[in-house]
């Protein structure tokens, strides 16, 4: 399978040299995008039955997505809601030991070649999971800001994460990850005494694409705005 490019082409040789016309590629784009979508369905319905709400964190490698949710994991540990967590990385299960040090029950998805998630594999992670009525569960997707926007898993939320430390012209260069997007987190701001970020301008461009887009500036390391992240996240169902 290519994953090169993300068009599901068997690939025949190293050299990423098969057939790219354009018809074939659209075609077969659309049946990896269908298949995807009637598992995400899948998914979708068997959360809602449960009423389990899952939250899929998207953002860059380093944005900080780990560290929110140990921080966010620890607030709300001892709370009336189960809580779990799907990590997906391409390789390591670093975050997956990160957050059972915390306690929380995880499952690490390692993806290999592929830059996002997919619904059959998150599917099953529910499953291992189990999580029982009321819960909240949190995806980590695989860090870029590219790849897992396109690809739906069943979740109720999708959050991205934005870093002051990335440049504040991210939501304007990479706009489905905050088109679709149901809050932004604008993370690490212990840092903006050390640099140029104009934070109205990153969420000038964040709302330009999703006007009444919530969002948070926080810091996971100092706990500074995260009362608010945690007012929305009590409100998911
Ligand atoms: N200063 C600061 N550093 C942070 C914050 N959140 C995460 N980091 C650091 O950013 C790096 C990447 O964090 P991580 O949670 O692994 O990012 P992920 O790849 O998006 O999961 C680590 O060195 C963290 O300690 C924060 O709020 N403030
Ligand atoms: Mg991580």
């Amino acid at each position: 399978m290519c994953d090169e490019c993300g068009c599901g082409q068997i690939q025949t040789s190293d050299d990423h040299s098969h057939d790219h016309g354009e018809t074939r590629v659209v075609e077969i784009r659309q049946n990896v995008r269908a298949a995807n979508d009637a598992l995400a369905a899948q998914n979708r319905n068997w959360l809602r039955a449960r009423e389990v709400a899952v939250v899929n964190l998207i953002s860059s490698p380093g944005a900080g997505k780990t560290t929110l949710l140990e921080r966010t994991l620890r607030e709300l540990q001892g709370g009336d809601r189960p809580l779990a967590v799907v990590e997906g990385d391409q390789q390591t299960d670093n975050d997956a030991r990160r957050i059972a040090a915390t306690g929380v029950a995880v499952v690490q998805i390692n993806t290999g070649s592929a830059c996002h998630l997919n619904a059959h594999q998150v599917g099953h992670a529910l499953q291992d999971l189990d999580p029982p009525a009321g819960a909240l569960v949190f995806v980590e997707n695989v860090g870029n800001l590219i790849c897992p926007a396109g690809f739906d898993l069943g979740q109720g939320a999708d959050v991205t994460v934005l870093s002051v430390t990335e440049g504040d012209d991210k939501p304007e260069k990479y706009p489905e990850a905050f088109h679709k997007a149901d809050a932004m987190v604008l993370s690490k701001i212990d840092l903006l005494p050390h640099l140029d970020f104009d934070v109205e301008r990153a969420e000038r461009f964040a709302r330009a694409l999703n006007p009444n887009l919530p969002i948070f500036r926080l810091s996971a390391k100092t706990g500074d705005g995260l009362q608010g992240w945690l007012d929305w996240l009590a409100k998911l169902t």
